[in-house]
């Protein structure tokens, strides 16, 4: 929380409280989680003195992760008018599924904002909130297990465990990859100030995973982060981040490609690679295989990659034909990207390219049309 801390002295002219219940925490688990309503109490007692000098509550945003989630949740529900609480993966044994007045939840704040990180069943070793809490909660990756943090099968492996004797740290050791996630991730989006860390408002992960909820046409979108409520976001929202290497923002592209009237019904898939900024982008995969294209139709997908798009120099497509015999060319007749901005604004541009078709394993670069008159 320190580098928290000092990330946000740097941008904003705020003041800081870290509150240090290291001892209170490092009990075992059981003691811990008792102890987290008498620290709750102290919390809402210190934002009453601050009151007490000329500070506002609807001013104070608490900040905690874990086990300190339901310690600012007990905070909040003794502080009315408390502006917001942000939750960094609730803990969830012994919380989840009891009631409100128990844990986080979206009524211990004016705003209540959650990103989920570990949110997987106990039983397969998650200890974080796996049901949304908060007016808004965020699910990176699902919610669950996290990029560069393992299989947690392999974790598990011949491992006896008992909540009741564990300590916190032994917790942290075990289990604490996907967990601690949530804490680098909100830090990310102070650090990272090139990334909006783009969110979407889905159903489910199923509906997320499907792109409809992707579209940017119709698209409930958000930020995740220290900057999300400047959004008034409400509900369920997913995103993807990447792994571990010091950054972890991921990038969205919609790629929209009309096909002409010309063009025939063939089978195949289309990869993408990236060219902005200096960066080239891995192979993205652009769209499924198997699915017929027919004469004037939309092929619609969204590219995820951590090379920021925002300044597009070339989007190269290459075309996998399917099936034997027949017909194999993609004729594209008009090709457009669709970005969101750090304001969730989305623009969309025009690609051009001299090829009119694409053979089966050709790659064809589309670069941003000249304009008119040149
Ligand atoms: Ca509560």
């Amino acid at each position: 929380m320190n580098s928290v801390k000092n990330l946000v002295l740097e941008q904003w002219d705020y003041n800081v409280i870290l509150v240090d219940w290291e001892l209170g925490a490092s009990m075992p688990y059981l003691q811990a989680t008792a102890n987290s309503q008498l620290v709750g109490r102290q919390v809402a007692l210190l934002a009453a003195a601050l009151q007490d000098i000329g500070a506002s509550v609807a001013d104070l945003h608490l900040v905690a992760h874990s086990l300190g989630c339901h310690v600012v949740g007990y905070a909040g529900a003794r502080t009315p008018g408390l502006a917001r609480i942000t939750g960094l993966d609730p803990a969830q044994p012994y919380f989840e599924g009891t009631q409100p007045e128990v844990h986080l939840d979206a009524t211990d704040a004016e705003l209540v904002d959650v990103i989920h990180t570990d949110g997987r069943n106990i039983i397969f070793i998650g200890i974080g909130f796996t049901q949304a809490c908060g007016d808004v909660d965020f699910f990176p990756n699902n919610g669950k297990n996290q990029p560069g943090c393992g299989d947690f099968e392999e974790n598990m492996a011949g491992l006896i465990y008992d909540l009741e004797t564990l300590d916190i740290k032994d917790i942290k050791r075990l289990f604490g990859c996907s967990h601690d996630r949530a804490h680098e991730l909100f830090e990310a989006t102070l650090r990272e100030q090139n990334c909006p860390f783009v969110s979407f408002s889905c159903r489910d992960h199923a509906e997320y995973e499907s792109g409809e909820c992707q579209r940017l046409d119709t698209a409930t979108i958000g930020r995740m982060g220290m900057d999300s409520v400047r959004f008034n976001l409400s509900g369920s929202y997913y995103l993807e981040t990447t792994n571990d290497e010091g950054a972890f923002c991921m990038h969205y592209l919609e790629v929209l490609i009309q096909l002409g009237d010309d063009q025939e019904e063939i089978h195949g898939n289309i990869v993408f690679v990236i060219e902005s900024s200096g960066a080239t982008s891995d192979l993205l995969p652009g769209w499924s295989s198997g699915t017929a294209v027919t004469p004037g139709a939309e092929v619609r997908t969204t590219l995820h990659s951590p090379v920021d798009p925002s300044d597009l120099a070339s989007l190269h497509l290459t075309w996998h034909a399917q099936g034997s015999g027949g017909p194999r060319v993609l004729r594209p007749a008009r090709l457009r990207v669709r970005r969101v901005d750090a304001e969730l604004r989305v623009t969309t541009d025009e690609l051009c390219s001299d090829a009119a078709e694409v053979g089966d394993k050709e790659t064809v670069a589309f670069r941003p049309c000249a304009p008119a008159g040149h």
